[in-house]
């Protein structure tokens, strides 16, 4: 059975932000047998000896299948995947495809957008926020322009890329970026309307004893 190692106790603003959603996301899709063992950041648990084994940066979420372990939630979404036989095609060009969004996703358009949806946070000045909007821009100019005709950003159905592009596009959802992105708004309203993603926004805010609208 799989293990997935995500948070059970975090500070306030972290919760509902955690990319440990990604994955139990990727599991209910599958159906795969797992359980959650839910780490107390607060309590220094991802800093203990016995989760450095887990995870080399001590950071969440990482699975452990029967032993096997697994870090990075891009790589825990492929092997979820293959695992499962399920959010990705058999043909070696599908696979690719799907592999190139999930770059994509994680390496191109998250460390800008992140950056941008941390807000104040990030430290950006007026100057800092203008550049790194235009930089965000052209990463969504290309999605909206891939989306044309899809429904989906990497095959034809929907796959791990997915739950990958749309958690990282959740980490704007408090701004206007993608307002001028039609089809980017309908695709993220696509793949936050699946039952397994509802399903998965349902027990995570159990395990942090908040509503689901709290970190919807
Ligand atoms: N690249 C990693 C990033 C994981 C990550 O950022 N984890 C954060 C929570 S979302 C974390 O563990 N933060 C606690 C810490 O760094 O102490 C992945 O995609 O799995």
């Amino acid at each position: 059975m799989i293990t997935l190692y995500g948070f059970g106790r975090i500070f306030r603003e972290g919760i509902g932000e955690t990319k440990d959603l990604r994955v139990e996301w990727a599991l209910q899709e599958t159906g795969l047998p797992y359980r959650v063992h839910a780490l107390d950041h607060t309590a220094g648990e991802l800093d203990s000896p016995a989760y450095r084994k887990i995870s080399p940066f001590r950071q969440a979420p990482a699975i452990d299948d029967n032993g096997f372990v697994v870090a990075e939630s891009g790589a825990a979404l492929l092997y979820i995947a293959e695992k499962a036989g399920k959010l990705i095609p058999s043909d070696v060009e599908g696979r690719t495809r799907v592999t190139q969004w999930c770059f994509a996703a994680v390496s191109t358009v998250a460390p800008t957008l992140s950056l941008l949806g941390l807000g104040d946070i990030a430290g950006l000045n007026d100057n800092g926020r203008k550049t790194w909007t235009g930089i965000a821009k052209r990463w969504l100019d290309g999605l909206e322009e891939r989306l044309d005709g899809r429904e989906w950003i990497a095959c034809q159905d929907f796959t791990v890329a997915d739950i990958l592009l749309a958690t990282v596009l959740r980490e704007v959802r408090n701004t206007d970026l993608v307002e001028p992105y039609p089809r980017l708004k309908a695709y993220y309203a696509r793949a936050l309307a699946r039952p397994a993603w509802e399903r998965t926004l349902a027990l995570y805010a159990e395990r942090f004893g908040v509503s689901v609208a709290d970190i919807r």
